[in-house]
């Protein structure tokens, strides 16, 4: 099996929402209760982003719900820091607590939000885990030699590089380290980004990353040391998935591939669900087998 796109793609648009939006796009994707669950960034029409999340029980069909799950407004405490939206959230599972980071948009520019969840109702909302500008966050499902891990995407002048770092608590996080920088003069020239949380596998940490070059957004993935997780052993070549359709080509970001979500099934295949153009929820499957020849 390679990377399939599924046949009905986009899985979700706009027309699917139940109130005004301008679009639906970059999902994180959790199972939970047998159900698959989307968190998606709707795009409100005065331009500023929230949340909702659209429910599934086979993957496929979704439906979404008539609410935001989670607003700027619900930022009580750290609404100066989310004013202008909150984007593309990565969720990942640790015991029986999802944990979800999100960007935070506003003036001071983006930063790196961390809520956490055990029901998809009620949310404990942490506050920001990184000053700006950082987005691109996701967290390691399990503790690693005693801490919890995660990677971002602080940016600096010209560079975007993927950091990790550790935390003894969630909360608060040191030991930065630079993990992965772009391959100059190929198709992630300009910047990277993580795309979504990674996944353990008997080879090592495999992770999801966006790629750009002249604004053109592409998949690649790379695999980690599982005992030093700041240690790259392996990385595809290529993209592994490029814009080729209209859906993915032509939207309010034109030639956009962009996914913060993917869930691992038991048999061993992938869904990575992701966005084309910046405008709407596509599906695209595969397996681990396969992902993991990709790094070697
Ligand atoms: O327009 C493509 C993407 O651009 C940004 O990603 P990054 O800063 O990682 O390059 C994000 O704003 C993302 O939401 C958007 O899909």
């Amino acid at each position: 099996m390679e990377i399939c796109r599924y046949n009905k793609n986009p899985i979700l648009t706009k027309e699917d929402v139940p109130f005004k939006v301008n679009s639906i796009f970059n999902p994180g994707a959790v199972k939970y209760d047998g159900k698959y669950l989307l968190f998606c960034r709707v795009e409100m029409p005065i331009g500023r982003s929230s949340l909702v999340i659209a429910e599934s029980e086979d993957g496929y069909n979704f439906k979404v719900a008539s609410k935001h799950v989670l607003t700027p407004e619900d930022h009580k405490d750290f609404y100066d820091y989310v004013k202008w939206g909150i984007e593309d959230t990565r969720i990942t599972q640790i015991e029986n607590k999802f944990y979800l980071t999100y960007t935070g948009y506003s003036k001071f520019q983006p930063l790196v939000m961390l809520s956490e969840t055990s029901n998809f109702v009620d949310f404990k909302i942490h506050g920001p885990i990184s000053e700006p500008s950082n987005k691109d966050c996701a967290i390691f499902p399990e503790k690693i030699n005693g801490y919890y891990w995660k990677v971002d995407r602080p940016s600096a002048e010209k560079r975007r590089d993927i950091w990790i770092s550790r935390s003894p608590d969630i909360i608060h996080w040191g030991g930065h380290k630079v993990l992965l920088e772009p391959e100059p003069g190929t198709w992630e020239t300009d910047r990277i980004g993580s795309s979504s949380n990674p996944i353990k596998t008997r080879e090592g940490w495999l992770m999801l990353y966006h790629g750009v070059r002249s604004s053109i957004y592409k998949l690649g993935v790379v695999l980690l040391d599982l005992e030093k997780p700041w240690l790259v052993i392996g990385k595809s070549k290529g993209p592994i998935i490029s814009p080729d359709y209209d859906y993915e080509r032509i939207g309010d970001v034109n030639n956009v591939i962009f996914s913060n979500g993917w869930i691992l099934e038991d048999n061993g295949d992938v869904k990575i669900y992701y966005s084309g153009a910046d405008m709407n929820i596509c599906l695209a499957e595969t397996n681990i087998q396969y992902l993991l020849s990709l790094c070697k």
